[in-house]
């Protein structure tokens, strides 16, 4: 019995960080439903019950073959009683009663339309929906005045909530090195995100800055989104100042998640011609005007171009979500490692390293609490091994 459980351990273990997740799943159907609990969780403040599904539905995917029987999950990690009486009620009954409730409570959706907000969390949707605001419609003939993320949310809310293509993340790959390369020649421009794990589509993009010679990023977001300004590509940004190198003790040990890069989130507006010869047929023939029925709100806010001009589609360019970050090559490895994802990977990393290894990971760094010293990395490959793990490639980290 030992020795069973012992297998199936090894071919899944119980950190995430430990295991090979491809974006082949055999099991969407629970996989799927897990997911929502935990966005569901997640979007309710309650996250060590969003974590305990994610974790669960991260396990699933790692296996190389559909569940068909409950006996099969026997000795598989992060399991706890809730996620397996929904996987039960998936193989008994085709469906989980509590995701399909889930589904279609009122709450649920009205904090989905809300959070489908840039710009809105799930605290603000929580206090409106507590004041009777469900739906878009019913946010605009209210009272709140919206801070200009949200504003930028709302007046782009269908085109940053349909997936962004791989073809339109290469296109908005190019304007930024265009931009990057216009204003400090020499640096180097990653990919970074889902799209770096292989992903075809994302919510973003992400691109991750640096440049061989230390100090040389130093100012460079400013001028980079500057330059992105005047060429007019950008529809909104919020940059943050690199707080790391200001603490005056050098490094501080890594005590929270929260990044310390200069970043800048922004809404980029991506002209349709910029994709041509990767993704045209798809955008002339993406005429759905019937979705799913999710999230289809007709276009709320007017912008430029007539309501029969965005109805046939003819708006010459998208909205598209783009996270920008600059690091020193010194911190590169790090912030490579920490922004590739997935979220959950990321998660089981940090916590790998600190109840593990007693070490703490950052995406600045890796500190070592039992020789009180910084071990140093100038490769993804090499924070593994300091972690004391197999090297698990971008493409494996989809958990
Ligand atoms: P998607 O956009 O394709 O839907 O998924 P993704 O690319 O995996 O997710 P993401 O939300 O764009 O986040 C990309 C990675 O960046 C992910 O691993 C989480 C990480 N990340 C943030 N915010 C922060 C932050 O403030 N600090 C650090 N270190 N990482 C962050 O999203
Ligand atoms: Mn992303
Ligand atoms: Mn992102």
């Amino acid at each position: 019995q030992v020795d069973e459980l012992k297998e199936v351990e090894s071919i899944v273990p119980s950190y995430a960080c430990q295991r090979r997740t491809t974006l082949e799943n055999h099991n969407t159907v629970f996989t799927d439903a897990l997911s929502l609990l935990a966005e569901n969780a997640e979007l309710s403040d309650e996250d060590g019950r969003g974590v305990a599904f994610r974790r669960a539905a991260a396990v699933l995917k790692a296996l190389h073959s559909p569940v068909t029987d409950l006996l099969q999950l026997r000795g598989l990690p992060c399991l706890g009683g809730h996620s397996l009486r929904v996987i039960k009620d998936v193989l008994e009954n085709g469906a989980s009663s509590e995701v399909e409730c889930t589904k279609q409570s009122e709450r649920f959706k009205a904090l989905k339309v809300l959070t489908g907000i840039f710009g809105v969390g799930a605290k603000t949707a929580e206090r409106w929906i507590r004041e009777g605001i469900h739906s878009l419609p019913q946010l605009q003939d209210s009272a709140h005045t919206l801070n200009r993320a949200q504003q930028a949310g709302l007046e782009h809310y269908d085109d940053l909530n349909q997936p962004v293509t791989k073809a339109e993340g290469d296109a908005i790959g190019e304007i930024v090195e265009k931009a990057v390369m216009s204003v400090l020649p020499g640096a180097q421009i990653t990919l970074i995100g889902g799209f770096r794990r292989g992903k075809l589509t994302g919510h973003d993009v992400d691109f991750l800055i640096t440049h061989p010679e230390e100090g040389r990023e130093v100012g460079l977001m400013p001028k980079v989104v500057s330059w992105l300004e005047s060429k007019g590509f950008l529809l909104y940004q919020k940059t943050t100042r690199n707080s790391y190198l200001e603490s005056k003790d050098g490094p501080a040990r890594p005590s929270s998640n929260m990044d310390r890069f200069e970043r800048c989130f922004s809404i980029f507006k991506l002209p349709e011609d910029a994709k041509e010869g990767t993704k045209q047929t798809e955008t002339l023939t993406e005429e759905t005007p019937e979705d799913t029925g999710r999230l289809t709100t007709p276009s709320l806010v007017r912008d430029e171009g007539s309501e029969s001009t965005k109805r046939a589609n003819l708006k010459p360019w998208r909205a598209v979500r783009v996270d920008l970050v600059v690091s020193p090559i010194s911190q590169f490895a790090f912030a490579l490692l920490g922004w590739t994802g997935s979220k959950l990977f990321e998660r089981e990393l940090r916590r790998w390293a600190g109840h593990e290894k007693a070490m703490s990971l950052s995406s600045h760094a890796l500190y070592d609490n039992t020789q009180s010293k910084y071990l140093r990395a100038s490769s993804e490959e090499e924070i593994f091994a300091h972690l004391g793990l197999e090297y698990i490639p971008p493409s494996e980290r989809n958990a």
